[in-house]
């Protein structure tokens, strides 16, 4: 790591620096500048120094004849970009030096920069971790995606309920960004097809132009950097023009929106949004724009494209851009030339396809009567990849039928034309020569469970890459606090790029004076946390009270409900005078409803009336508050994640397929209680069993109990905690103003089956929330078992899980 202790004369440097910068780009008098214009020209210092970065790596991977590996993900949740980057140029104490008295700090001017939130939660923010990994590791790699208008939407909350306001994350430009004015591509939609033999000629209807805007990822202990590609629609400009020369400016613009539509808003993950034209439009623009992009490259360095797949490797990030497997035949046979066969023969070596779900509803389909209209080539490309792939199967299993219909690329609803579907993750396996789970557990039930007959066909192809975090952004610049303590105690700073090294903490967890200031930093983490919900809030958190962290995306299977019944049984115990020894405790939520999913709404608006209730009681005041923290992103997570004690994880046991949260909690010392699901396996197979709290019914247990016919109702009557707890949500004791409010949240548990089952794991959850308790107050046996939580996370950063990826799935080197 380069970001050297600062001498006096850089950070003089570094501010002229800055000052002269000021007139060039805010056009500001240094002496008037305010702390936006401070970090517009600071901005500008990293960004050129990134450019040169740029540049170099460009020079060296084409004077190399690298071989690249493009990520392909309809999201990139960034976040802010000028820590890390300031961080990589080894620039960070320079600038904190820079700045402060009697201007702003550095650290305030970092505030000015929003969010890039182009990603709904985990899936986008994996993309982002993994860029950051495969620059630091060398490896030549681009990311592209979709330069979104509006990324994630804002959350407010007004009366307990959420609310989304758009957000416009750059307003004009963003100085991270560089527009490349010569970098466009054409992606065309709808029209005819004219078949030539193996070949065909489209003759589409529309077409839209896909303009490229890069962002520079910092590799960190290296001058490499790898590149985001982001695409923004335009309306071609012919179309444009001669609207305008007939004088018609409505239509003018009525064409640009139709088409430039297609980068305007990042689309929600429910359910509402599956099916949505636009959405296919989106797909199909940025996977188009990113081959064609890829192909001219290769082109260009290789003038043939019978070496492609020894060259490239295209990862899909979800099937989102699972579309790419016929785009990419398209390209080569009809665009280029190549026999079909040859091209297939390319396209599974070249494509490897990453699963992040299991829930039969959340796989992605498209009517084959919608890709017809949009892509008529496309889907005649998919039936043949689709005969061929029968074909194969048949001659391995012949007659067996029924495996075909299970198999096949096209679901073929109940036999009529108009209910047929292209199912998006079966393409995504045949076009691919690796596809991999994001956790052990995950991969194994995709290979038991949703995957089965095609492990049974090419068992070589799946493979599991547990996913990681990146420890520069998660810990090195989230918690300098812990991060200094751990410089010192290890003697190095080595551990951001080898995370391996903090199992050499183990030691110091017996270490009286090293478990009082792990204590005392993450005391300072609470500080920190609490002056923000204070301030924001108006809620005034014990910062000696055990800190319960729930942070992460509202949905029934994440199971928040569950939380909020452990935190109304402990209030009534704490009435009734039965709830023993505990620990007093701030439990805090955060996270964003899809708009149009009721119940994650229900959910919240019922959090913060039971906040409402329990944190103005005086007689539970001391002992129990309820925080909910609007508008969680990266920025609010990287606040939060360092002062977090408790780590929940409860999502019903095979529902998470990994987790990322359960990493970046545990990595900044926190325990968690979880269910055995996704990686809360192996982190506790990681941190040892004795210090995590794994609790309530195991896969296998969920199936049985669903087989057997889950019974809420029993569970209700059985347990008078658990009834008192619905009772109250039911009656409206937390909505006095309108006690119907809770019914449909009471309804989903007792009468609409508990399809999450939560009252079943209730009882045990409950159980060990008493043993966190119990442990909170032997404080040094606390320390002790955090610090062994951050001891064992060596094997959840991102750079691990790119190395296994680098060697296993794209066969490529690492530095
Ligand atoms: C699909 C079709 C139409 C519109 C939207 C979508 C869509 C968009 C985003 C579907 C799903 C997503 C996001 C999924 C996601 O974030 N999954 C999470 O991925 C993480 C990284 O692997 C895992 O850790 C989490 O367990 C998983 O839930």
């Amino acid at each position: 790591m380069t970001d050297f202790a600062h001498c006096p004369s850089d950070s003089e440097q570094l501010r002229s620096e800055i000052l002269h910068k000021m007139l060039g780009t805010v056009a500001a008098e240094p002496s008037r500048a305010t702390k936006a214009d401070l970090y517009q020209s600071l901005s500008q210092v990293a960004r050129e120094r990134l450019a040169l970065r740029w540049v170099e790596t460009q020079n060296d991977d084409r004077a190399n004849h690298a071989r690249r590996v493009y990520y392909l993900s309809m999201e990139f949740l960034i976040g802010r970009a000028m820590n890390n980057a300031l961080s990589a140029l080894g620039l960070r104490e320079t600038a904190e030096a820079a700045f402060g008295e009697p201007g702003p700090s550095l650290d305030e001017v970092i505030e000015c920069e929003p969010d890039a939130a182009l990603g709904n939660g985990g899936l986008g923010r994996l993309a982002a971790c993994f860029l950051d990994s495969m620059a630091t590791l060398g490896i030549p790699s681009w990311g592209y995606g979709v330069r979104y208008e509006y990324g994630m939407f804002a959350q407010s909350i007004v009366n307990g309920c959420q609310v989304e306001k758009p957000e416009a994350w750059v307003q004009d430009r963003s100085p991270w960004e560089f527009p490349r004015a010569n970098k466009h591509h054409t992606v065309r939609f709808g029209g005819t097809c004219e078949h030539h033999g193996e070949w065909a000629e489209w003759h589409a209807a529309d077409s839209v132009e896909a303009k490229a805007f890069d962002y520079v990822i910092p590799g960190h202990g290296t001058e490499r950097v790898s590149t985001l590609r982001l695409w923004k629609a335009a309306a071609p400009a012919e179309i444009d023009l001669g609207a305008f020369n007939t004088g018609d400016y409505q239509r003018a613009a009525e064409f640009k929106n139709r088409f430039e539509n297609i980068s305007w808003v990042l689309y929600p993950n429910d359910s509402t949004s599956a099916g949505r034209e636009l959405r296919l439009r989106q797909e199909y623009f940025f996977v188009s724009a990113s081959l064609q992009d890829i192909l001219e490259r290769h082109e260009s360095e290789y003038g043939t494209f019978t070496n492609l797949a020894e060259k490239i490797a295209i990862h899909l990030n979800d099937t989102h851009p699972a579309i790419g497997v016929a785009e990419l035949m398209r390209l080569l046979v009809d665009e280029h030339g190549m026999a079909w066969a040859d091209a297939w023969d390319q396209c599974r070596r070249i494509f490897s396809y990453t699963n992040h779900t299991l829930m039969p509803e959340a796989l992605e389909t498209w009517k084959v009567t919608l890709i017809q209209r949009v892509l008529p080539r496309h889907i005649l490309i998919i039936y043949r990849i689709n005969q061929e792939f029968i074909d194969e199967v048949l001659r391995v299993y012949p007659g067996d039928m029924d495996l075909v219909r299970r198999v096949s690329l096209i679901d073929d609803g109940n036999g009529h034309d108009k209910d047929k579907r292209v199912r998006m993750a079966h393409l995504c396996i045949v076009g691919s020569h690796r596809v991999n789970g994001v956790s052990q557990l995950h991969s194994d039930l995709m290979v038991q469970t949703i995957f089965a007959d095609f492990a049974r066909l090419y068992p070589e192809r799946f493979h599991n890459k547990t996913n990681g975090i990146t420890p520069r952004r998660w810990l090195a610049q989230a918690n300098p606090a812990l991060s200094a303590l751990l410089d010192e105690r290890l003697g190095t700073r080595e551990w951001r790029l080898h995370l391996d090294r903090l199992a050499e903490l183990r030691p110091s967890a017996d270490d009286v004076g090293f478990r009082a200031a792990f204590l005392a930093a993450k005391r300072g983490n609470k500080l920190r946390l609490a002056n923000y919900v204070a301030r924001e809030l108006n809620i005034r958190l014990d910062p000696d009270s055990l800190f319960d962290v729930q942070v992460k995306r509202i949905h029934e299977y994440k199971r928040q409900l569950l939380n909020v019944l452990h935190v109304i049984t402990r209030y009534n115990a704490l009435l009734d005078g039965t709830a023993g020894d505990v620990a007093p405790r701030s439990v805090i939520f955060a996270g964003k409803a899809a708009s149009s999913y009721h119940m994650a709404k229900q959910v919240i608006r019922l959090i913060h009336d039971v906040a409402s209730v329990v944190n103005s009681d005086p007689r539970t005041r001391d002992l129990l508050q309820v925080v909910f923290i609007p508008n969680y992103g990266v920025s609010v997570a990287e606040l939060i994640m360092p002062a977090a004690n408790l780590s929940e994880q409860i999502s019903t046991a095979g529902t998470e397929a990994s987790g990322t949260g359960n990493m970046k909690l545990s990595l900044n010392g926190a325990l968690t209680i979880g269910t055995e699901d996704g990686a809360n396996i192996e982190i506790r197979d990681n941190v040892g069993a004795d210090n995590i709290f794994i609790f309530g019914n195991n896969t296998a247990q969920v199936n049985a109990i669903r087989a057997a016919g889950h019974q809420p109702m029993d569970f209700y009557n059985n347990d008078p905690a658990l009834k008192e707890a619905l009772d109250r949500i039911d009656s409206g004791f937390f909505s006095p103003g309108e006690r119907p409010r809770y019914h449909d949240i009471f309804n989903s548990l007792l009468h609409y089956g508990d399809h999450y089952l939560l009252l079943a794991d209730y009882a045990d959850y409950v159980a060990t929330q008493k043993r966190v308790d119990a442990l909170y107050l032997t404080p040094d046996e606390w320390q002790r078992k955090a610090i062994l939580n951050v001891a064992g996370m060596g094997p959840f950063s991102a750079d691990r899980t790119i190395r296994d990826y680098a060697s296993d799935t794209w066969n490529i080197s690492t530095l």
